[in-house]
This record gives structure tokens, C-alpha cells and sequence, in this order.
């Protein structure tokens, strides 16, 4: 690595993150379904169908990785809970071997001088709350407000910081549009529900957890750069519907009280009844706001409904996921986001990092790519912070290798290399590059 912990301001925190569906093997512990398991049963969906069941088995294993962490320098990890997990029915009794799981996985980390950074929904939605319409369905908020109520009464007290919903975009539209993630809806109505429906859930869990006494509490959103693939007025015009899709609907409606209106031009007459009432829910004051970056995308008109957008290949350099690397964009929404939405508040860079096909030779992984990746996004990072973004922490994405959702286990994020057979771990080269740069 080309830094080390000296060079960031004192008390800037490194850690790495993981999520609950993607390593702790949703098959133990008596958690509930998820959608996440009945769309892997779909086929289709998921490469070779594969689900979560076992994932990295995590919620044996847990020990050994929260050391691996520790052993790591790191300073902070960032995990998530399942819901389902915590609640099987996605309301009701909660089960008490989840709220165990937790209890004990928080005070593992405390243990070994980790900060806990809790993430309350990362994805995997009990799916007898999808049956009853999910995100598309406003009672949702009211039973995330029940979860977060459930478990943070038991783990709210001894965590770091807390966020409600990883990834907007991905729970709504991605999901619900695109229909890649469960549960691989295809809809506008649908979509524009859940877009104002995962907000307004997100503002009823932090006005829960601001009851229960809890401090340091953001949201966690994903950005991708986005640039019109040509000149022309349409390509223009398309990348700005897109950019206020993905990059500005969140940051909009958790910050200004309003939606962009380059996405409103296609969603307004599929909103849900009275949405303009909930924004006093959703804008709740919060204590700083997470970013989640990895690539760049050209953006073109396309000439069949709204949002007349196309995705074009483009030239630069790419991860095993056909992402392009592209650091500046890390760069871009850390100062736009301070400038022009967050203005003073802490930031953290919630999720970074890079899926490669890394492969044990000899008892290690040569993945200098994800050392140089990981290098040309902290030195960005730290060009932010010399112009005045207020950058407090970095996470790298991932702990270890996990569940990709849809692409299923072959793509590679970890610093850490999981035999999917045997459930070995491996540490990469990255992995101990950071151990080495973040020694104290
Ligand atoms: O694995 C995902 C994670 O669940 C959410 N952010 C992006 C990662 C890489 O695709």
C-alpha cells in the first residue's frame, strides 16, 4: 500500500464490512425465510441457483473471523443483521437464538477492540412480508420500526453507530425495476413504491432508535459516477435521469425534503397516495451519512419508454464484475455530497473494493489488483479530505470472499479467500498489505 494510518488525520478509522445473508449461512439457528432464498429457487434468477444456506458459515465461524479482523489492524467492522433471523415471521415473536447470535457477535468485537457499526436491513426480507407486497406495501415501514425496535433494545447499547437500510437504489429499484435482485420485479408502480417506501422506513427506525437513546446514526447510500456516453442532447439528458435515479433520489429526499425532478418526470403518477406527508419522517436529523462506491457508468438515450436509458460499455480498465475502475468518481461524491446535501457531517465511505478471480497458490492469493484498486480509492480519499471533506472512516468491502447474490459464489470481494468446499480461509496479499499499512 502506498500509505499507511499516518497519513490520515488521527482517529480516522479503518474497517471492513460484510452482510448477514452474504456470510452467515442463513440455514442455522432457526432463522425465517427470505426472499433472497425463494428468488435463488427461481430458476433462472441466481448462477446455478445457488442461495445463502451455508454461505461462509459465518455463524459458527465467527470467532475466527471477527480475529481475522483484529489481526488485520482494523479499527471498526461493519456487519449487518438479518431480519429474518430475528424475526422469522418478519413481525411478531422474535427468536431468541438470533437475538443471541447478535448479543454475542457484538461483544465478540467489543472484545477485540472493534468497533461495532451495525447495519439493520441488508437485503434478505422475510418472505412472509414479501407476501404481503414488501416494499411495495407502506405497512412495511411500521414493521421495520418493530424490528429495529426488537433488536436494538438488546444490541443498541453497545454499538458504535448504526444505520437502518444498506443501499436504497439496490432494495428499490434494482429489485423492482431492473428486477436482478429479489424480488426480480419488474414494474414502475412497484418501483416507485418501494423508491418512497424504503425512505420512509428508514426515517421510522431512526426515530425508534433515537427513542431507545442511540448516538451515531446515518444512512448508508451507493453512488455510481455517471457521464453521458455521447454529446449529443438525448445522451445528456439521459444520464441526468439516471444519475437522479440512482445517485440523488436518497440523498434528495433524506436531505431536502424533496425527490429530483429528472425522476419524478416518469415515477409522480405511480407514487404512493399523500408520499409528500412522510418527509418530516424522512429527513430525520442524522449524525453522519455513509457512501458506497465502486464504478463509473456512460450513459446514453435509449428510444423505448421512460427513463430512455441505456448502459455503454466503456474503455477503462475492469473488475471480474465488468466494472469499470474508476477512483475520480470516489473523489466526485465525497465533495458533492459534503457540498451540496451533508454539509458539515461526517462522512464515511461505507463499502469500496473489488471482485477478482483470485485463486490460492501455494497457501496464498496474488491479488495485487486489489491492492492497487483499494490504493487509488484511499488516495482520493485523502485528497478530500486536504480540500475539507469531513472523510472519518473508510470500509473496505469485503471481509471476505461471500455471496454475491446474483452472480452466486464465483465472484471474489474478500481480503480474505474462502474455499467454498471446505470453508478454508486464506488471507490475500491485500489482506496483509492493510494489516501492514494500518499497523499502529
Ligand atoms: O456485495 C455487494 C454488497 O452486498 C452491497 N454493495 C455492493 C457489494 C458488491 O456488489
Amino acid at each position: 500500500m502506498n500509505f499507511t494510518r499516518s497519513d490520515f488525520p488521527k482517529g480516522f478509522l479503518f474497517g471492513a464490512a460484510t452482510s448477514a445473508y452474504q456470510i452467515e449461512g442463513h440455514a442455522f439457528g432457526h432463522a425465517g425465510r427470505t426472499h433472497w432464498d425463494d428468488f435463488a429457487a427461481t430458476p433462472g434468477n441466481v448462477i446455478r441457483a445457488e442461495d445463502g444456506a451455508r454461505a461462509c458459515d459465518h455463524y459458527h465461524q465467527w470467532p475466527a473471523d471477527l480475529d481475522l479482523l483484529q489481526a488485520a489492524n482494523f479499527d471498526t467492522y461493519r456487519f449487518s443483521t438479518s431480519w429474518a433471523r430475528v424475526q422469522p415471521e418478519g413481525r411478531g415473536a422474535p427468536n431468541p437464538e438470533g437475538l443471541d447470535f447478535y448479543d454475542r457477535l457484538v461483544d465478540g468485537m467489543l472484545a477485540r477492540g472493534l468497533k461495532p457499526a451495525a447495519t439493520l436491513y441488508h437485503w434478505e426480507l422475510p418472505s412472509p412480508l414479501a407476501d404481503l407486497g414488501g416494499w411495495r406495501n407502506r405497512d412495511i415501514a411500521d414493521r421495520f420500526a418493530d424490528f429495529t425496535q426488537i433488536l436494538m433494545s438488546r444490541i443498541g447499547d453497545r454499538l458504535f453507530s448504526a444505520a437502518p437500510i444498506n443501499e436504497p437504489w439496490c432494495v428499490a429499484w434494482l429489485s423492482h425495476f431492473m428486477g436482478f435482485h429479489a424480488p426480480g420485479t419488474r414494474d414502475i408502480r412497484a418501483a416507485a413504491h418501494a423508491m418512497h417506501h424504503v425512505l420512509l422506513a428508514h426515517g421510522r427506525s431512526i426515530e425508534v432508535m433515537r427513542g431507545l437513546g442511540m448516538k451515531n446514526l446515518g444512512a448508508v447510500c451507493n453512488f455510481e459516477h455517471t457521464s453521458p456516453a455521447d454529446a449529443s442532447e438525448a445522451s445528456l439528458k439521459a444520464a441526468a435521469t439516471y444519475d437522479a435515479i440512482y445517485n440523488r433520489w436518497f440523498l434528495s429526499g433524506i436531505f431536502k425534503g424533496t425527490y429530483p425532478a429528472e425522476a419524478l418526470a416518469g415515477l409522480l403518477p405511480h407514487m404512493p397516495k399523500n408520499w409528500q406527508d412522510d418527509f418530516p419522517t424522512i429527513t430525520q436529523k442524522l449524525d453522519w451519512f455513509g457512501l458506497n462506491y465502486y464504478t463509473r457508468k456512460l450513459i446514453a438515450h435509449d428510444a423505448g419508454p421512460w427513463p430512455h436509458v441505456r448502459e455503454v460499455e466503456g474503455p477503462l480498465p475492469k473488475t471480474q464484475v465488468g466494472w469499470e475502475i474508476y477512483p475520480e468518481g470516489l473523489h466526485h461524491f465525497l465533495t458533492t455530497t459534503h457540498r451540496d446535501y451533508t454539509k458539515g457531517l461526517p462522512l464515511f465511505i461505507t463499502e469500496n473494493g473489488m471482485a477478482n478471480a483470485d485463486v490460492v497458490t501455494n497457501g496464498a492469493v496474488n491479488d495485487a489488483a486489489r491492492i492497487a484498486y483499494l490504493d487509488a480509492h484511499l488516495a482520493v480519499t485523502r485528497r478530500a479530505i486536504s480540500e475539507g471533506v469531513p472523510v472519518v472512516g473508510y470500509y473496505t468491502w469485503s471481509l471476505m470472499d461471500n455471496y454475491e447474490w446474483s452472480l452466486g459464489y464465483e465472484k471474489r470481494f474478500g481480503l480474505v479467500h474462502v474455499d467454498f468446499e471446505t470453508l478454508q480461509r486464506t488471507p490475500k496479499a491485500s489482506y496483509h498489505a492493510l494489516a501492514r499499512a494500518l499497523a499502529r
